[in-house]
């Protein structure tokens, strides 16, 4: 892609960081955890006993892949929202059958170039159409010139909790529009569980968590000019149960003074800057959430019912309006 792209998704982060630094509370846009360090530091994190989701949602994408792929069908142009979760896309890539193409999305021009070769390498009968984009502001596709049925939009991970449940709205609203009619999602779901169990998935005892949380801060003095001092903050991390989310927090250790292309950022000692939401949804929670956007098809989940995937459908266009009342009554009543 070309470098005035790359340039323009920098300035707009850091016109973010600014104004989260100088809101009150303060915050960072966790999407800045992922610099060439903190991808690292989540795939340690996602290795880690504590932290289940990744090898949870691998399970379920194994032992549900062939249902999966044939949902999908033939003449799927598969669209993934943060590029190369390298053994879940193999999964689909493997199976779904008839592949009419492949369009990785991802904010990070080298990150994407990166999966992009690579997977050139391993799978040169599938047609790759990279798009370097922040996905959760408006994107356009790149020009697809291959001829394909439908879109299936891939969303792993359960990163739609890190945004509010406004904001998830407002990017399901973009997604479906993206996916078109007969278009679908997939995606990856975390749901409500005993409170010790998520907190200590974002408290490890390794502290894995933790340097990745102050992580994104040091990120910030590689991109900006600034110089925070990761000493003087610690991590601090709990669910909200009430709002239904993990939390995570970078908490001044004392009094300071940062320093912020040309402004100064003061903290009290104490202070926090909000660094991340991570939502987690019961499964009735999140088919509401959806519900004006898409309908759930299909959900898979553990034996533990830690995790979820699921199947979103574009509402069937060809329905008349009439028998939506009927429908919504009909699934109201659990049939
Ligand atoms: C990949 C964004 C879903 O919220 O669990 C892991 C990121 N943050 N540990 C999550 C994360 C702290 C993760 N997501």
């Amino acid at each position: 892609m070309d470098v005035k792209q790359e340039e323009i998704i920098k300035e707009d982060i850091f016109s973010e960081v600014i104004e989260g630094l100088q809101s009150s509370p303060k915050y960072l846009p966790s999407k800045l955890f992922y610099d060439e360090k903190g991808s690292a530091l989540f795939d340690e994190i996602s290795r880690l006993e504590e932290y289940y989701p990744t090898r949870t949602e691998i399970r379920i994408m194994k032992d549900n892949i062939e249902e999966m792929s044939s949902l999908l069908g033939e003449g799927t142009l598969l669209i993934e929202l943060g590029s190369g979760s390298s053994i879940k896309i193999r999964l689909l890539l493997d199976n779904i059958p008839g592949l009419a193409g492949y369009v990785p999305v991802d904010i990070s021009a080298e990150h994407l170039h990166q999966t992009v070769e690579t997977l050139k390498s391993e799978y040169p009968q599938i047609d790759i159409f990279p798009l370097a984009a922040d996905y959760t502001k408006d994107f356009k596709l790149p020009e697809i010139n291959n001829p394909y049925d439908h879109k299936a939009v891939y969303y792993p991970g359960s990163t739609i909790g890190n945004f509010t449940p406004k904001e998830a709205k407002e990017f399901l609203r973009r997604i479906s529009k993206i996916c078109g009619d007969n278009g679908g999602l997939i995606i990856g779901v975390d749901l409500k569980k005993d409170k010790q169990t998520l907190e200590n998935a974002y408290n490890d005892k390794e502290g894995v968590t933790a340097g990745f949380n102050l992580n994104i801060l040091e990120h910030i003095n590689n991109e900006l000019d600034s110089n925070f001092d990761i000493e003087k903050f610690r991590h601090f991390s709990f669910f909200n149960d009430e709002a239904g989310r993990i939390e995570m927090h970078l908490i001044s250790k004392e009094v300071q003074n940062v320093r912020l292309n040309g402004s100064s950022i003061h903290f009290n000692k104490g202070e926090s800057i909000l660094t991340e939401y991570s939502y987690k949804y019961t499964l009735e929670e999140f088919r509401d959430l959806v519900s004006d956007f898409f309908e759930v098809r299909k959900v898979w989940t553990d034996k533990e019912n830690l995790f979820s995937v699921q199947y979103l459908r574009s509402p069937s266009q060809t329905l008349p309006n009439l028998s939506r009342p009927w429908r919504a009554k009909a699934e109201g009543k659990g049939f």
